[in-house]
């Protein structure tokens, strides 16, 4: 796939991919087209056993600020339901490999909402959070109103997404939204820091480990253990559990395979 609104870099670094959303003028508003493109590449990061972990990142500006007004003006509610952007959102949620979103400047409406479907957030500190969608008479639509509450709470949730009000990037740090925040120029290195150290362990173990902890946002207690359990005795199914359990007994570095 040839593709217009993002750029791709697999190998950004040994088994470091990246995306970056790549429409400046337009502050990287999400058009279908891109939210596809994003689609496509991670399936293919997938499917790629270079890759261990994924980067998505915007520009010093913005990572996004929001889906693209212009493309949504007109639309009736048939319409979006006809054009079901739901799926292809649904598919970047379901990227096996961890994704860590790199944030600079605005990160609004479905912006924020991309970050927050992706695994970590690292922000430089002019990033500027936010669900503005009320102000277009509309309400966040992938996630928002679920994922922040879960991440900030309650309170604050629910200020931000009645009100629009963007948080900085320490709020977000204080009220758990994001894992670190550093100055500007070092956002995406940070980013490439802590891609670095998912990089070195177990993909097999990463994998089921994501899928577990994402379980428990969408199960109870019980149901949630069950899962964790059940992928916990995967990881002995692995080489690289024998591997990494050899290498601590020998003191040496493990040298994960993927196996
Ligand atoms: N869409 C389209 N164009 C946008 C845009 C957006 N979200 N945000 C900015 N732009 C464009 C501006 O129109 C402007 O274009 P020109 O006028 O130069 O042609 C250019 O980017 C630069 O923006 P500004 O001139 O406005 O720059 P400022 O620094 O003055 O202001 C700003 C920056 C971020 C405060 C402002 O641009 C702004 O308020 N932008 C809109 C933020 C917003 O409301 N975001 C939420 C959009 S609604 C769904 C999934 C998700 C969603 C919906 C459905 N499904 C799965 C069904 C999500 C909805 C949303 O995100």
């Amino acid at each position: 796939m040839n593709y217009e609104f993002i750029l791709v870099e697999p190998a950004y670094h040994t088994h470091i991919a990246l995306i970056r959303l790549n429409r400046p003028k337009e502050l990287n508003a999400l058009n279908l087209q891109l939210m596809l493109e994003i689609k496509h590449a991670l399936a293919e990061f997938d499917a790629n056993d270079e890759v261990r972990c994924i980067i998505i990142t915007g520009n010093e500006r913005a990572f996004a600020a929001g889906a693209d007004i212009k493309q949504m003006e007109s639309k009736t509610a048939i319409d979006m339901l006809k054009i079901d952007q739901f799926e292809t959102w649904d598919q970047i949620r379901k990227t096996k490999k961890p994704i860590i979103a790199a944030v600079s400047g605005f990160c609004l409406g479905g912006g924020c909402e991309l970050a927050m479907t992706c695994d970590m957030i690292v922000a430089s500190d002019t990033a500027k959070f936010g669900q503005p969608e009320i102000k277009l008479a509309i309400m966040p639509g992938a996630g928002g109103t679920q994922r922040l509450t879960k991440a900030v709470g309650k309170a604050l949730a629910m200020e931000m997404v009645l009100t629009g009000k963007f948080i900085s990037a320490d709020e977000a740090h204080s009220a758990g939204l994001i894992n670190r925040v550093v100055p500007q120029e070092l956002y995406l290195d940070e980013a490439v820091k802590l891609a670095k150290e998912i990089a070195l362990q177990s993909p097999v173990a990463i994998r089921l480990a994501k899928e577990s902890v994402l379980k428990s946002f969408d199960s109870g207690l019980q149901e949630g253990l069950f899962f964790e359990r059940k992928n916990f005795y995967m990881c002995f199914a692995s080489d690289d559990q024998k591997e990494g359990m050899n290498a601590f007994v020998e003191k040496r570095k493990p040298d994960f395979k993927g196996k």
